[in-house]
């Protein structure tokens, strides 16, 4: 029987990072990003529970360059003893590129779940901080709702997509991924492809939009 306040859906549509500075003129922009919004809007009304997880970051956050004297963007370091790519400042906390694409049709998003607000540890996944030591209570909350699969999409194909995907399977769900609805960044040639085959490696199914 459905309850009032946890309907029971078996599948969910995880939208991934769908934000102004992951897309073209945004401060961490992700080639051809907007070009996954229309895919995303093709999507959601084929799910009963939509969730739409947002990069959210203190000003302060240590993931981005502009914090370290002796960092620039795109050079590696440690952070809190977990390997880090120094970042552009970009998901600043209520600010314009925080913000969802404003042609995301987000009035059928059901749950937002916003992640990196921590200043001291990067959180690429809509499930776990990179370290894995604080839960977003997303697992949880989607079993809680009977959801048994969880289709991804978003950005970016080689950070919070994949690192999304690989915690949803290792918390047992089936998970599905809309390859044309993704883009990566592509620090280093090849990265998008190597995320798509460990992503698939690791029990993802891999599949395009039209065949949902
Ligand atoms: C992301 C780098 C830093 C992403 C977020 O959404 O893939 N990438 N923060
Ligand atoms: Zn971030």
């Amino acid at each position: 029987m459905k309850s009032e306040t946890t309907p029971s859906v078996q599948t969910a549509l995880l939208l991934i990072d769908l934000q102004n500075d992951f897309v073209e003129g945004g401060a961490l922009a992700v080639p051809g990003g907007s070009e996954v919004i229309e895919v995303a809007n093709r999507l959601i009304p084929k799910f009963d529970w939509v969730v739409a997880s947002q990069d959210w970051h203190p000003a302060d956050h240590q993931s981005f360059a502009s914090q370290h004297a002796d960092l620039a963007v795109g050079d590696r370091f440690q952070l809190g003893g977990l390997p880090q790519i120094a970042w552009p400042d970009h998901c600043v906390e209520d600010t314009h590129g925080a913000e969802f694409v404003a042609s995301l049709n987000q009035d059928q998003v059901d749950q937002v779940v916003r992640k990196g607000t921590n200043p001291q540890i990067d959180s690429y996944s809509a499930f776990y901080d990179n370290g894995h030591q604080q839960s977003t209570g997303l697992a949880d909350d989607l079993r809680r709702r009977g959801v048994e699969q969880i289709v991804v999409m978003g950005l970016a194909t080689d950070y919070c997509v994949r690192a999304s995907v690989l915690d949803a399977l290792t918390e047992g769900f089936r998970v599905t991924l809309v390859v044309d609805g993704c883009r990566g960044v592509e620090m280093v040639p090849g990265d998008v492809q190597r995320s798509l085959d460990e992503m698939q490696a690791a029990g993802a199914e891999l599949l395009c939009s039209d065949d949902l």
